[in-house]
């Protein structure tokens, strides 16, 4: 049998398990195409000049390369006009994005980290998309983009579908509906996403964890203890040998635990405390938290499920600590202590 193209995923998913709307449907199409330009913009670099800065700073103070600027504008030109959208957020704008009067409104929300990872950008290692998807509310006040911003403040479990695109050796897109997590390969000839795993679990066990050592004098107590019995090895308490990985592109250090298992950790430490944390909640910990649980993982930040915390703010950072189940639910144990 031929592989299944995304579309015919979404539309068994749509007909057989009444799991997704014709809109939803749509919308994730609408992003899939979007990464797969953003993929062709990735891939032209030095040649595209589309790399380096783009002398403009995001809200999060980064200075924001070309590609970044450059995905946000797709992003956001892909998805307005089809009338299955009422307002986006993305880490590279203030406020969220009114889908213009002159095209139909729809009833979901669209929030992206356009290009995650982009320090990487200019050293060609992964990157990638992240996104995620909620209902607008009923009678949301969308008439201007300050008042916008309240509708999207749900917590992660009201995500009715989330995804990350990473721009590897190939370009992959995982997806969540909400029924399990696939994995789809961009065929460059064909032009189309085609599915290559369906129902992705992630080993409960793993002896590979994944965080930023040059943070570690400022971790609490709870991480320098989990860390350093990791480091022990077979001679430690934990009796067994462990490996490190850190890309510092998030989308790749969470696929390689969706693939083979691992555990990820951007706590919170006393150099973030006064910001909440490094990674952004509303797309960024809480996508990939769908997605982690969805596939049979867990998601935490150390003293909370991410997925039921109760954003504040459109840019609200949190401790993220997610991956394999056994290993997430020690640290968890950890910081209860
Ligand atoms: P550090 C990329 O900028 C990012 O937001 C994530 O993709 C990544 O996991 C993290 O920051 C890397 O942070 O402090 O190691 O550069």
């Amino acid at each position: 049998m031929a592989q299944r193209t995304l579309a015919r995923y979404l539309t068994e998913e749509q007909r057989n398990k009444g799991v997704i709307t014709g809109d939803l449907k749509l919308l994730i199409e609408v992003v899939s195409r979007a990464c797969q330009a953003i993929s062709i913009a990735i891939g032209k670099g030095g040649l595209g000049g589309v790399l380096g800065e783009a002398g403009s700073d995001n809200i999060q103070g980064e200075a924001q390369k070309k590609l970044d600027v450059l995905s946000n504008d797709i992003l956001l030109d892909a998805n307005e006009w089809g009338g299955h959208l009422a307002a986006m957020a993305s880490e590279e704008m203030d406020l969220p994005h009114l889908v213009p009067h002159r095209f139909p409104k729809g009833e979901y929300l669209l929030t992206f980290d356009p290009l995650d990872g982009s320090s990487n950008i200019d050293v060609n290692v992964s990157i990638g998309t992240i996104f995620s998807v909620l209902k607008c509310p009923e009678g949301a006040d969308l008439s201007t983009p300050e008042a916008a911003e309240r509708a999207f403040l749900q917590p992660g479990t009201a995500q009715v579908a989330a995804g990350y695109a990473v721009y590897g050796p190939t370009t992959l897109l995982v997806l969540t509906v909400g029924d399990g997590v696939a994995s789809f390969t961009l065929d460059r000839e064909q032009g189309q996403f085609l599915l290559t795993q369906e129902n992705m679990q992630i080993p409960v066990e793993t002896k590979e964890f994944s965080i930023n050592m040059a943070n570690q004098r400022f971790w609490e107590a709870p991480v320098q203890r989990y860390i350093s019995e990791m480091q022990a090895g077979k001679e430690g308490p934990l009796g067994k040998d462990y490996n490190m990985r850190w890309v510092g592109s998030m989308v790749a250090d969470v696929h390689r635990i969706m693939t083979r298992g691992g555990i990820f950790l951007y706590p919170i430490d006393s150099k973030l405390r006064a910001q909440g944390g490094k990674l952004r909640l509303m797309y960024e910990a809480n996508p990939m938290a769908m997605l982690i649980e969805q596939a049979g993982g867990t998601a935490t930040t150390g003293r909370q499920r991410i997925l039921d915390i109760a954003p504040e703010k459109l840019h609200q950072r949190v401790p993220v600590i997610l991956g394999s189940k056994n290993e997430v639910d020690r640290i968890t144990r950890y910081h209860a202590a």
